[in-house]
């Protein structure tokens, strides 16, 4: 039986995330990356997200990006299961607006790194799981530096556009 690839395990808490959480799915996506989406908490569905991370480690996940707003112990409860890189995307919402699961997951414990980006910083997330992946295949690094070149771009382009508005020549 054939196993289904997977580089990049994006998890989130509930699929009240989802919205925040497309651009990582989007970006490693568009980057030639295989992905895998699931809604699993740490806190609702222990033996399910425990499970499942277990498994994605055994297929070869490179990396795994969890999405959970409040108290977010998902990007720890997973990294508490696998070696594989663990990047975590608090997400704002409820009374303390994402300070409560920037705190709650970027403040593991030694010896269970967390790599956690911005509060609903979800596209540096899969860009991150991205440049994981791209240290073992140069096909991934090329697409890497090409999407690189296109933000290059487009600043410039932008430059251009204000600065002509306001009588300079660019
Ligand atoms: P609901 O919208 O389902 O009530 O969830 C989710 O990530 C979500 O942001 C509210 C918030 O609870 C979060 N949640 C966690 C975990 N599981 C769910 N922080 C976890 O395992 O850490």
């Amino acid at each position: 039986m054939s196993e289904n690839k997977v580089d990049v395990a994006i998890m989130m808490g509930s699929k009240s995330d989802l919205e925040i959480m497309r651009p990582a799915a989007k970006i490693a996506e568009s980057l030639g990356l295989a992905v895998e989406v699931r809604v699993l908490s740490a806190h609702r569905t222990p033996d399910e997200a425990a499970a499942y991370v277990k498994d994605a480690t055994r297929r070869g996940v490179k990396a795994f990006i969890c999405g959970a707003g409040g108290a977010a112990h998902l990007g720890g409860a997973v990294a508490a299961h696998t070696t594989r890189p663990v990047i975590a995307v608090p997400i704002a919402n409820g009374a303390l607006s994402g300070w409560d699961s920037l705190l709650a997951m970027v403040q593991m414990p030694p010896g269970m790194p967390c790599a956690t980006v911005a509060v609903n910083g979800a596209e540096n997330a899969g860009l991150l799981a991205a440049q994981i992946a791209a240290t073992a295949d140069p096909e991934v690094a090329k697409k890497l530096v090409a999407e690189r070149e296109g933000r290059r771009k487009k600043v410039l382009e932008s430059d251009a556009e204000v600065a002509a508005q306001f009588g300079k020549k660019a």
